[in-house]
């Protein structure tokens, strides 16, 4: 038995972990399992099998080669360079899923799936240089599903379609270094091919090219997984739910969404309201049906359907455990199978639903996209029915709380400027005059190394008291919704000129902006401010940082470096940098990127480190900018909103 130590913030995580003592969770696991440092900080090398080769600098300052000679520095930039590539991998195998149903809903052969955002359809077309005068939305729909799908698979050297909306100074960054991304699939598999014994062996090479797969999940993959989810499922609009463990209820039938693709658990949410289905389970004793979800998926069908969540990845075993789970259903990304073994000892059915995620123990029910409605009809149905295995004691902790989701760039454009205004203008001039120092971007996962939601929390709480606009995704959005930091109310815990525009504009300190593959909506928004003016020329000019205090995932990794790559500074917190054994490739991913990419990828452990290199980083651009004077406060009434000329 390891110490006891504070695992969480969460009170309604706390108080199941005290329930599940005896029990093997993440948490109890990450005590008993003490991490390879060889493997923690990238000097080991299983590239072949003339290996495995664990290298080190020795004491006396030598450094020792794998077999094949290759030094530290290649072996830790490699290993990095395979976690990107898996993480762009992930998030862009997701964006092809959405593209395919997308495009089968266009031909109108996914029954069920619609265009419900035909505004965005055609200023993605327009955008895509897809005609749409005189043409029908499903004509319109069919080319921009082909042209996004092709975005995966093509083979030619020109960029991928949507890099063109990055700033053009950032183009002229990504061409000079050779790092534009072409084909998705192609830039991850010459990613994966370079990271092979025997080829690419310069740390600052792999470093750089590394970079184009990274891109082409930002600007691709996860860009066109953003982009026609909101066309399929609605572009976001701000609404209420509420969020952590006790959004359960005891007397209704719970059915928990858990993984990433909003494909199948938007049809989900459909078959929940569904007036026959409430009936079968009114039949079988219960209340109703009572939908909610964990992770990302949850964010999705948070944001488009006001679905609550249950809570963030290390949540998912611990709401099982509360008894009352009829069933999981799971897709794809961030679902452990340790939660295998607590729903054994529970009645809840783990359903997984997806051909790239099965789980030894857990019940397959596949996903057809042409059979959508039908599938999560029956998954429902097998909640229903499960609902009488009930067994055991139950316990639900009553913590949630309210909060308001849903901030698409296309809505913070629209509530900054009005309907006939729609436009950033606002924002920039908030940052400019220093009512808002600048924005940070919190993101990312949890991880049970360190205290549950406690880095998370402490850095939202800081920025607002520091007139930092916070904008959220992933487990982070989730965890600032459940400790209350996403009603309107919290203005009041912001600083004065934060508030000042939230009361103005009436939206909470800190905003929800989707899930993981979401973070290309700040790409959006970041390129947005630079074109409105009066912020520099290129991302890299603005007081904005990306942080992902408690990250655990590859697919966070690369989020930070087509972040870093775009001009926005990062830094991760918790558990150590992953090419930390390597001097060379830690100058190479920090003030080499910055000497390339105008932005840094820092590792900084603690949240007051953080939080002090954050604010440095924002008052040093605002310098550079000329506008870390303190101007003379002008509130922005309606009069001056319609003098804009935009
Ligand atoms: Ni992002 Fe979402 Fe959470 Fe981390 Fe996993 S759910 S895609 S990877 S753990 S934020």
């Amino acid at each position: 038995m390891t110490e006891e130590r504070k695992k969480s913030i969460d009170p309604a995580a706390l108080e199941m972990l005290e329930r599940a003592a005896g029990f093997s969770t993440m948490f109890s696991r990450a005590d008993e399992m003490k991490p390879c440092n060889f493997g923690a900080e990238g000097s080991c090398c299983r590239a072949c099998a003339m290996g495995p080769c664990r290298l080190a600098t020795t004491k006396d300052g030598k450094e020792k080669r794998g077999v094949c000679g290759a030094t530290l520095a290649t072996v830790a930039a490699r290993n990095f360079a395979r976690q990107v590539a898996i993480g762009s991998a992930a998030h862009s195998d997701h964006g092809r899923n959405v593209a395919k149903t997308f495009l089968a809903a266009a031909k109108g052969e996914a029954a069920g799936y619609e265009i419900k955002d035909v505004g965005k359809l055609n200023w993605l077309a327009g955008f895509m240089e897809i005609p749409t005068e005189g043409r029908t939305v499903q004509e319109i729909a069919i080319d921009v599903g082909e042209k996004a799908l092709a975005g995966f698979g093509k083979q030619d050297d020109t960029p991928h379609v949507f890099v063109k909306a990055a700033p053009k100074k950032r183009q002229e960054i990504w061409e000079k270094y050779n790092v534009f991304p072409r084909g998705v699939d192609r830039e991850i598999i010459e990613l994966l091919h370079s990271s092979h014994a025997g080829n690419d062996q310069d740390a600052e090479h792999i470093t750089t090219h590394l970079v184009r797969a990274c891109l082409a999940d930002g600007w691709g993959g996860s860009m066109t997984a953003t982009h026609l989810q909101d066309i399929l499922f609605g572009t976001p609009k701000p609404l209420t739910a509420e969020a952590n463990l006790g959004v359960l209820k005891e007397d209704e039938v719970n059915v928990v969404i858990h993984g990433h693709e909003p494909l199948l658990s938007e049809k989900i949410v459909d078959a929940a309201s569904d007036p026959e289905l409430i009936k079968y389970a009114e039949s079988k004793g219960a209340k109703g049906i009572n939908l909610s979800g964990v992770c990302c998926t949850a964010n999705e069908v948070l944001m488009r359907r006001g679905v609550n969540s249950a809570g963030n990845v290390l949540q998912a075993e611990l709401a099982i455990m509360t008894g009352v789970v009829d069933a999981m259903v799971v897709d794809v990304q961030c679902v452990f199978q340790g939660i295998e073994s607590v729903t054994s000892k529970y009645h809840t059915k783990l359903v997984t639903t997806n051909e790239r995620m099965r789980i030894t123990g857990a019940t397959h029910m596949q996903f057809e996209e042409h059979n959508a409605e039908e599938n999560a009809r029956a998954i429902i149905k097998m909640a229903i029915d499960n609902y009488k295995n009930r067994k055991g004691e139950i316990h639900i902790p009553q913590y949630k709380s309210p909060l308001v989701a849903g901030f698409s760039n296309e809505y913070i454009r629209y509530m900054l400027g009005g309907k006939l205004r729609a436009s950033f203008r606002p924002l920039n001039d908030a940052i400019i005059s220093g009512r808002i120092q600048g924005a940070a971007a919190i993101v990312g996962c949890n991880n049970p190394r360190t205290v549950h939601d406690e880095s998370i929390m402490y850095l939202v709480k800081e920025f607002i008291k520091n007139n930092v606009l916070v904008v959220t995704t992933g487990c982070a959005a989730i965890a600032a919704g459940k400790h209350g930091y996403m009603q309107p109310e919290m203005m009041e815990q912001a600083g004065e000129g934060l508030r000042e525009i939230c009361e103005a504009v009436g939206i909470p300190p800190v905003l929800h902006l989707g899930s993981c593959v979401d973070n290309s909506r700040v790409l959006t928004i970041l390129t947005e401010v630079v074109n409105e003016g009066g912020l520099g020329e290129d991302i890299s000019d603005l007081p904005a940082i990306g942080i992902a205090p408690e990250w655990y995932s590859e697919k966070a990794l690369t989020i930070a470096i087509y972040a870093v790559a775009s001009g926005a500074s990062v830094i991760f917190g918790g558990v150590g940098s992953p090419v930390k054994s390597s001097k060379e490739v830690t100058r190479l991913i920090t003030e080499g990127y910055e000497e390339k990419f105008g932005a840094r990828f820092d590792f900084i452990p603690d949240k007051e480190g953080i939080f002090a290199a954050a604010m440095d980083h924002i008052h040093k651009k605002r310098k550079a900018l000329g506008i870390d004077k303190q101007q003379e406060r002008v509130l922005f009434d309606m009069e001056m909103r319609r003098e804009l000329s935009v």
